[in-house]
Formats: C-alpha cells, structure tokens, sequence
C-alpha cells in the first residue's frame, strides 16, 4: 500500500535492529506512525547466513549473529522504500534501538571502509573487511559461565549491581568481550581496533564512521560505572583478561595497565545522554537512495530503552509488559540498584533511570492454573479464561492466600521451579497443599495474579520512593493513617527484607505515577484490573497497544532531538512525548479502586514466603 507523503514536509526514521529482522517506521512532526517496512531474515537470508530464528548457534550456549546479514537487512529495507517511491530526500532525522548488550568488532581499516562506500553496491560485500569478527554476540548466549564466574569472584553480585546497575549476566557485553579476548579469539581480539554496541554499530554504518557508544545502552555492559559516569577500571581489568586476582596480573606489570587502556581505547568514550546528532548520514546513502545529505543520524539505543520513549511515560511510571514472560520498565530519578533487577540511565532524560524487572514465569504460569480450574470446572473450552476472570472479579480483597507458582527456574527472586501455596493464620504464614487450610483451585487464580503483582510492586518501590503523596486526584489514604498500618504490619511480622533489603515505610508507601499495560495477557481485562488495583497507581491505569514500540522510540528520539536542535536546547522529554495523550487512540484508561494498604499483609507474606523459598 502506497502513502501519501505530500503533506509531509519532514519524516523521520525509527529502526529496530532485532534478533530476528529489522524493521523501519516513518513518523511525521506530530508523532503519528505512516508507514512501517521490514525484512525478516530468515525469510531472506537463512541459507545465505545459516541462521535459524535470526542467529547461529554453535556450542556450548554459544548464540552469534551475522554482522554482514544486518548490512544486507538494511539494503533490503531502503531497496524496498525506494520501490516504494519513499520521499528519502524528506528525511531530516533518524534513530532507532538494537538489541543490547550485544558487540561488534571492527578492524583497523573499518573507518577507511566506512567512508569510502560505493554507492549502488551491497554495504556488506564491501565492509568485509571492516570486521575482526564477522558475527557478534546475540543476547541469547548463555557460553560465558566462565567468565560470570570471573566476575562475580572478583567484584560481588550486590557490588557488581551497585556499580554498573546490573549483577554479572551471561549475555552482557563485558562477559562476552573476556570471553573473546581471553578464551575464542584473541589473535582477532589484538586485531580490533574498535567494539561497538549493536546499537552505535547502525550509528556507525549511517554515519560513515564509527560512532560512540550510546551512554544508555552502554549500562549493559557490566562495565560502566553509573554514578562516575566512567569505565569502571576493574571491570576493565577482567573484560581485558589482566585482573590482578583472577588473571594473576600484578598491577605493576606494565601490561595491566597497558591492556586496561587499550580496551578504554577500543570501546571510545562514551557521551552523556545528549539531543545532539552523532553526524550527518554518509554520502553512501545519499548517493544510493536520494537521502538529503543534510539528514541528522542521532545516536541509537537499545531495544528495551527506546521502548520507554515510545509513550508518554513520566517520572515513576511503570510500564507492564504481559508476555511469556513479565517485564516491568520504571521511570525512575532514584538510583537504587539491586541485584535482582537492572537500571539503565535514561536514553532521553538526564538524572533519570530505567528499572527493569525481567520475570521468567508470567504467561505460562497463569496458564497452568487457568487450566486446572478449567478442569475443575469441567469447561469444555479449556483454554477459555472465563471461569478464572470470573473468580478473579469476584475476589475483590486480599483474602490471606498466596502462592509461589514457577513452573520454570525464575530470576527474581533467583530460585528453582517450585510451587508453593501459603495461607495467613493467627497472624502467622504457613505453608500449605492445595486442599488444605482452605485453599482451593479456585484460590489459584487469585493468588497467582495478586503474587505476581505484589513481587513487582515491593521492588519498584526503592525506584518510586520520592512519588509518596503526587496525586493529582488526591484522596490518597492520609500519611498517619499509613503509617498506622504500617506498624501494625511490622508488630505482625517485624522486619521485612525483599531481596536482603529492608522494605522501610518509604518503599511500601511510594506508589507508581501511571501504569501502563502491554502484551498479551494485557488484553485480559481482569487480570489488568487486579493488577491495577494493586499497583495502584495515583494517576491512573492504560492499557496500549504499541505494536512497533522500539522502532517508534527510535522515530520519537529523532523527532525529539530534532526540535532540540531547532530550539538550541532540550526540551523536556517527558512533556515533548506528552501530546501523545492527544494523538494517540490506543491509550484506554480504566478505573479501578486502589487496594495497595489492603495488600499490604500480602506483602508481609511474600516476604516471609520467599525468605523460606530461597533457603532451599
Ligand atoms: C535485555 C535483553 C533483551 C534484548 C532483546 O537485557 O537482553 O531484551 O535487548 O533484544
């Protein structure tokens, strides 16, 4: 289907360089997506690159992809916009988001490469050289045990959170560069000249020269101090192999230091977060596609970071992704790490942070339990999720049952596939079977919305701890009633730590600003409904629909930095993105009563429930 631009005097671009294709929306002033283009890339290169699902899996949880098949993606796309007869020369402004922590490596004749492109020639044929590694690490790759093992030994899991906002995870690109300077590839190590993030890999290529690192996306690495806003030399040290207590280097020996600033050297400085264009795109693209060769190419970010610039989210809002899995992303000023989640600095607001809670079990568990009351209940459809909403609506309350239900391993709080089920009895939590102590089949379907919840809510709030009391509704249960109620709550079950930490007055009475629901199971009315109530958030609940979120985060950036420009200074990102409200139709608000103090003894008991689980 042809658009028609000619309203358009300006557009901009918002790529998505995922695991598993890449995807280019056009945007216009006003923030409305026009058009969307994509190429998949098994549907294109799969025999080519000997790719399934977009990577190549070779042994031991090793996951790479092919760095030359993300050229040919973007020929592809531009091919296919310029048979489309898209307006290139319209184009003021581009960004867009990648995949993170995954790296790639350039050779020292990459820069030499990258500006002396032909035009209407292939990008990868022509950058082959431009590579000491022809793939780069997916974010899948599980093959760094080693190297975690390094990390943790020497820095600390808390530690290593504290520092660069994350613990030690195998897919992070520090990890993965030890692995490759010390174990897979050092010959093609010391023929790097430069490490780029996936994400400044397109700025890079757009440019015409290798960009720098994007200082948000740079915090999934495990080796950037957030609070210095600087390499953390240590985690320099172990990345570079020479870590005076892992790798027996002594600190005097000239080669520790030196292997320290030649990685530094490799990964290039990395700017503060900034609505100033990396460059200007490279006379390859306006040659080959009729680009204007005054079109800003503004730094790229990671796929999860541009998915927060895609909606008018504000400080302490929380946005709720109800896939497979469960991912809560918060817009925080608070730097409050914690090993059980990760914090990013904020791609387009500064002194601010994204949280980011990844849960394994979400979907799959609900499933299960709506699939044994469906049994229960002798429903035909067993899929339907009638019977569970039913009870779900019914069971307004805490009604002192919760549960534990990980049908896989999860990851916060760390623990093996388990189930547990408890009740609240003479003040005590004791754990129970089903059918027992009252709880029933029926109980599950509460209990796992409200525990999934509750986990979500207790660690988001350290990062919403300065929101107490903002409502714009007021009617907010007065301070010295919480407070109340809080007590009672500690005489109940005294001190109550989540994840090794207190859980202070402050964190259980902060609450969200807005909360925002996507996914799946966000198209559950009753599940976002006793989420909400919940969360309880003091402005408000949205269920969206964002279809093309990280590629419309890239336009908006774009667009967003563009009228910086313009203006010569930065405008607030959160009131730029603010007149979405206005234009877009998928943000459904829905009311819901704020039952936060109430699940406050639910909060008592996951607390004391999980102490007990992670003993095991
Ligand atoms: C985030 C992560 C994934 C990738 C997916 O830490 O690894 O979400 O960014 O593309």
């Amino acid at each position: 289907m042809t658009t028609d631009y000619s309203k358009n005097d300006i557009l901009f671009l918002g790529f998505d360089l995922s695991t598993q294709q890449l995807k280019i929306i056009v945007t216009d002033k006003d923030l409305a997506p026009l058009q969307t283009y994509n190429v998949e890339f098994d549907a294109q290169f799969k025999e080519k690159y000997n790719i399934t699902k977009g990577v190549v899996n070779g042994d031991d949880g090793e996951v790479i992809s092919p760095v030359g098949m993300w050229l040919d993606a973007m020929n592809y796309v531009f091919d296919e916009m310029k048979k489309d007869n898209f307006p290139f020369d319209r184009v003021v402004g581009i960004s867009g988001s990648a995949q993170q922590h995954g790296s790639v490596y350039w050779s020292n004749e990459a820069n030499e490469l990258l500006s002396s492109l032909k035009p209407d020639e292939s990008l990868a044929p022509q950058l082959g050289k431009a590579f000491s590694w022809d793939f780069s690490p997916n974010w899948q790759d599980h093959s760094t045990l080693e190297e975690a093992n390094a990390f943790h030994d020497a820095i600390g899991k808390e530690n290593l959170a504290k520092i660069t906002g994350s613990r030690v995870h195998l897919r992070f690109t520090g990890l993965q560069i030890r692995k490759f300077a010390t174990r897979s590839y050092p010959d093609k190590y010391s023929q790097t000249s430069r490490i780029s993030l996936v994400s400044s890999f397109i700025t890079s290529v757009l440019i015409g020269k290798i960009a720098d690192l994007e200082e948000s996306d740079a915090c999934g690495m495990n080796l950037y101090d957030i609070t210095k806003s600087d390499y953390d030399e240590e985690l320099l040290a172990l990345a570079a192999g020479v870590h005076p207590k892992i790798d027996n280097v002594d600190k005097k020996d000239s080669k520790y230091q030196k292997a320290i600033d030649d990685l530094k050297q490799k990964l290039g400085k990395i700017p503060e977060i900034t609505y100033e264009a990396t460059g200007k795109i490279s006379q390859y693209f306006v040659d080959t596609y009729g680009f204007s060769p005054k079109t800003k190419i503004y730094s790229f970010t990671g796929d999860n970071l541009a998915t927060i610039l895609s909606l008018p989210l504000q400080p302490n809002d929380c946005l709720i992704s109800l896939g497979t899995s469960t991912t809560v992303l918060i817009i925080t000023s608070n730097y409050q790490p914690s090993s059980q989640y990760h914090l990013f600095k904020h791609p387009s607001l500064p002194k601010h942070y994204m949280g980011m809670l990844c849960y394994c079990n979400g979907a799959l568990a609900r499933e299960k339990a709506r699939d044994e009351v469906n049994k229960k209940h002798d429903v035909s459809d067993t899929k339907s999720w009638d019977k569970f909403n039913e009870i779900l609506d019914a069971n307004k309350d805490f009604n002192n049952k919760l549960g534990i239900y990980f049908p896989l391993g999860e990851i916060i709080p760390q623990a093996p596939a388990q189930t547990v089920r408890a009740v609240l009895e003479d003040n005590k939590v004791v754990a129970c079977d089903l059918d027992s102590h009252g709880f029933t089949v029926d109980d599950d379907a509460s209990a796992i919305v409200e525990s999934q919840t509750l986990s979500c809510r207790l660690r988001a709030g350290p990062m919403l701890s300065k929101s107490v009391g903002n409502s714009e509704e007021g009617g907010e249960t007065s301070v010295e009633e919480l407070k109340s109620i809080y007590s009672k709550l500690h005489d109940k079950f005294g001190d109550l730590y989540t994840d090794g930490k207190k859980q202070t007055f402050e964190s259980l009475t902060a609450g969200p600003n807005r909360c925002y629901y996507v996914g799946g199971a966000s198209n559950n009315t009753s599940i976002i409904r006793k989420m909400g109530s919940i969360f309880g958030p003091t402005n408000g609940n949205y269920k969206v629909e964002i279809p093309n979120a990280c590629a419309l985060g890239g336009a908006y950036k774009a667009s967003w930095s563009y009228e910086c420009e313009q203006r010569g200074e930065m405008i607030s990102y959160d009131k730029y993105i603010k007149k979405l409200f206005d234009t877009n139709d998928e943000l459904e608000s829905f009311k819901v009563d704020d039952k936060w103090v109430e699940y406050f003894e639910g909060v008592g008991m996951l607390a004391k429930m999980e102490e007990n689980l992670l003993k095991h």
